[in-house]
């Protein structure tokens, strides 16, 4: 043994390792994601939600979810490497029980309406394309008291979390909670651009206003779209709003819902901050390149997909479509490291 290597063998039961030999890894010149572009076709998941409506009840599982695990993260729960995202199922006169965790979620409805979410007292009905939260620590529980099956996109921070190490859950001691206020009373307060005289952030950091209907969302791009110049990197796109804050509606999540006119082709770009897709309506693709290699998805409704941390990505749209996403940028925000480049 040389110098170098009898050093590490006899430092090594101590626990210290030479920082030198992993440098270049510890500190990249670029950003290098183990995440890799993924793909959920909705024609391929929804036979397996609905044999998982047949194989386990609502109740028993907790929450009856199939979570997207990114290809290069198997067993990890992880859909990017602080991101998780599954699409939780339930089926009329069915309740998931009610819990709160410090994991922060977004529901995005995906197929079917009717069933509605319960936050801190309030119900919230689903529709195709709201996007609903809920806070970090509130008690919340889901039912269905309306006919047809209801799929939804769960987004957490629940990998954010374990890496901090912070995360707490509690079970209610009721299944679901006692309704303590008429459904749109927080949509009252605070979603007409006016807020309560009176009262401090209910939810802290996050936004006191738990859903934002699809139809707002989309009657605000379909104006845009005919009144504003089309971006030529995203379409019509806008972020989510914290009504109070004008910031982020979660603290460790960012939101946000883009119109690609029909004809769209658009250019590359890329950023840190990886993002998942879900696909509201219309259709379209997504080139996704990273050095040499090259993904290409052709989506329609309800199908998911991943664009990794400083992947290039391309989106397409010969009839026009409708997207939602989000990523872990409000942190990235915050520690100053998000960066974006657009490609001319
Ligand atoms: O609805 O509370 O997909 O706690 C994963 C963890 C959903 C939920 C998930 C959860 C939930």
């Amino acid at each position: 043994m040389n110098t170098r290597e009898q050093l590490y063998s006899d430092m090594d039961p101590h626990h210290l390792t030479p920082l030198w030999e992993v440098l270049h890894a510890l500190v990249p010149k670029e950003p290098n994601t183990p995440c890799v572009p993924a793909f959920w076709k909705y024609s391929d998941v929804r036979p397996f939600l609905m044999r998982a409506g047949e194989a386990i009840t609502a109740e028993e599982a907790v929450r009856r979810v199939l979570v997207m695990e990114n290809p290069a993260l198997r067993g990890q729960s992880a859909v990017t490497q602080s991101l998780y995202a599954g699409l939780q199922l339930i089926l009329p006169g069915e309740v998931a029980p009610s819990h709160r965790h410090t994991q922060s979620a977004l529901r995005f409805i995906v197929e079917g309406s009717g069933a509605y979410t319960a936050v801190d007292g309030e119900r919230a009905t689903m529709h195709a394309g709201d996007f609903i939260i809920t806070p970090s620590w509130t008690w919340h529980d889901h039912g269905h008291d309306a006919a047809g099956p209801v799929v939804w996109l769960d987004g957490l921070d629940i990998p954010m979390v374990r890496f901090f190490d912070a995360g707490f859950a509690e079970n209610d001691a009721r299944k679901s909670q006692a309704v303590a206020r008429p459904e749109g009373t927080s949509f009252a307060r605070y979603g007409h651009n006016m807020a309560p005289v009176r009262s401090a952030a209910p939810y802290g950091a996050t936004s006191p206003i738990f859903s934002y209907p699809y139809e707002r969302s989309r009657e605000a791009l379909d104006q845009l779209e005919r009144s504003a110049p089309v971006d030529e990197w995203d379409g019509v796109k806008l972020r989510y709003v914290n009504p109070l804050t004008g910031g982020w509606p979660m603290p460790t999540i960012a939101t946000f819902m883009q119109k690609l006119p029909a004809g769209f082709a658009g250019k590359g770009w890329r950023q840190t901050d990886g993002a998942v897709y879900s696909v509201v309506e219309g259709s379209g693709s997504v080139d996704i390149t990273r050095g040499e290699r090259t993904w290409r998805f052709e989506f329609g409704p309800r199908d998911h997909f991943v664009v990794p941390s400083w992947h290039t990505a391309r989106l397409s749209s010969p009839g026009g479509c409708v997207l939602f996403s989000y990523s872990d940028r409000p942190v990235q925000h915050a520690l100053g490291i998000h960066h974006e480049e657009r490609l001319s």
